[in-house]
């Protein structure tokens, strides 16, 4: 059976009643992250997609969990309006891990990211998540530093992010090396190369591949019950009538970069802005291929999560 939130936790929780009420009958619910509608989608898309996506999560047998805080309380489950405030509130901060006890003590509104939402969604006893792109190790980071919390997060927490893979705004490479370091599972769903978000392909062979969610399943039982903590990265690649190909969008992500460099832009801000700026370069093309990609994410994570209850008996 499930384990009771203590109630050091839960009084700072707001748990949906929907989501109490799934999670204390050991059926399955899937996680939402929050920073993709606020500050990883134009208005009025966001809110769309985020009602969208958890339609998908009802339509494949699990109860979603849009995943915030608002007035600094820990929101697992939200309503209409919650997301709405998301979508179009600008006092909403992106926050990560590190925000979320500052965010906690003052009262404030944040979009959590895929790190804080993982700790959130731990906290509330959800083990499956489903976003767009996880962070990772960004280009220049063996100068900047700069690497994604995600990556730390999935080190230690015990989540199963199923996301379309890395962005290649990133470095996938040195993002698949920091996982192998961190004992994280990088595993594709169907594909033997490990997918680049907006494309099926990034010419990096996939470390692990499942053929199937029960599979993907099996290996989350096989990896919390011998207790080997931490998360796993579940990539499942764009649908092909949604992908743009490699070929297209790499120089478009090389502009988006230079674009980003010109502008001083670093930390916090630079995914935001590459994300936004790329719908400007590509016409609203790169919007829909991720808005295709989240549903297909939301879907695979809610069959995932369902496989992963039935083995808990
Ligand atoms: N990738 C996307 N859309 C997003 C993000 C990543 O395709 O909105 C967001 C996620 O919330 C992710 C965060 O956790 O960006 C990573 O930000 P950073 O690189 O600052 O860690
Ligand atoms: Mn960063």
């Amino acid at each position: 059976m499930p384990t009771p939130i203590p109630p050091q936790i839960a009084q700072f929780m707001d748990l949906h009643p929907e989501v109490a009420a799934a999670l204390s009958a050991g059926h399955p619910v899937v996680a939402l992250e929050s920073t993709i509608i606020s500050h990883g989608m134009p208005y009025p898309q966001n809110v769309k997609m985020a009602v969208d996506v958890e339609a998908v999560v009802r339509e494949n047998g699990a109860t979603p969990a849009t995943i915030a805080v608002l007035g600094g309380r820990l929101k697992v489950g939200l309503t209409p309006d919650e997301l709405e405030q998301l979508a179009t509130d600008r006092r909403v901060q992106k926050i990560s891990t590190r925000d979320l006890p500052f965010t906690v003590a003052l009262g404030g509104h944040g979009a959590t990211t895929v790190a804080a939402t993982m700790r959130i969604a731990a906290l509330a006893g959800i083990r499956v998540f489903a976003t767009g792109g996880t962070g990772g190790v960004h280009r220049g980071a063996p100068e900047t530093m700069d690497i994604s919390a995600d990556l730390a997060e999935l080190a230690r927490t015990n989540v199963c992010v199923v996301s379309a893979g890395v962005k290649s705004i990133l470095d996938i490479g040195l993002t698949l090396e920091v996982l192998e370091t961190q004992g994280v599972p990088a595993i594709t769903l169907r594909a033997t190369e490990f997918p680049a978000f907006y494309s099926r392909r990034s010419g990096f062979p996939s470390p692990l591949t499942v053929h199937s969610e029960a599979q993907a399943a099996q290996v989350l039982h096989a990896k919390w019950t011998l207790g080997l903590t931490g998360g796993v990265l579940l990539a499942n690649p764009i649908p092909e009538d949604a992908e743009i190909p490699a070929a297209e969008i790499g120089p478009q992500i090389e502009r988006a970069l230079a674009d980003m460099a010109a502008l001083g832009l670093t930390g916090k801000d630079t995914t935001p802005y590459l994300l936004s700026r790329l719908v400007e370069i590509t016409g609203g093309r790169s919007l829909d291929a991720n808005i295709a990609l989240v549903r297909h994410n939301a879907a695979v994570a809610a069959r995932v999560a369902a496989e992963y209850a039935a083995l808990q008996g």
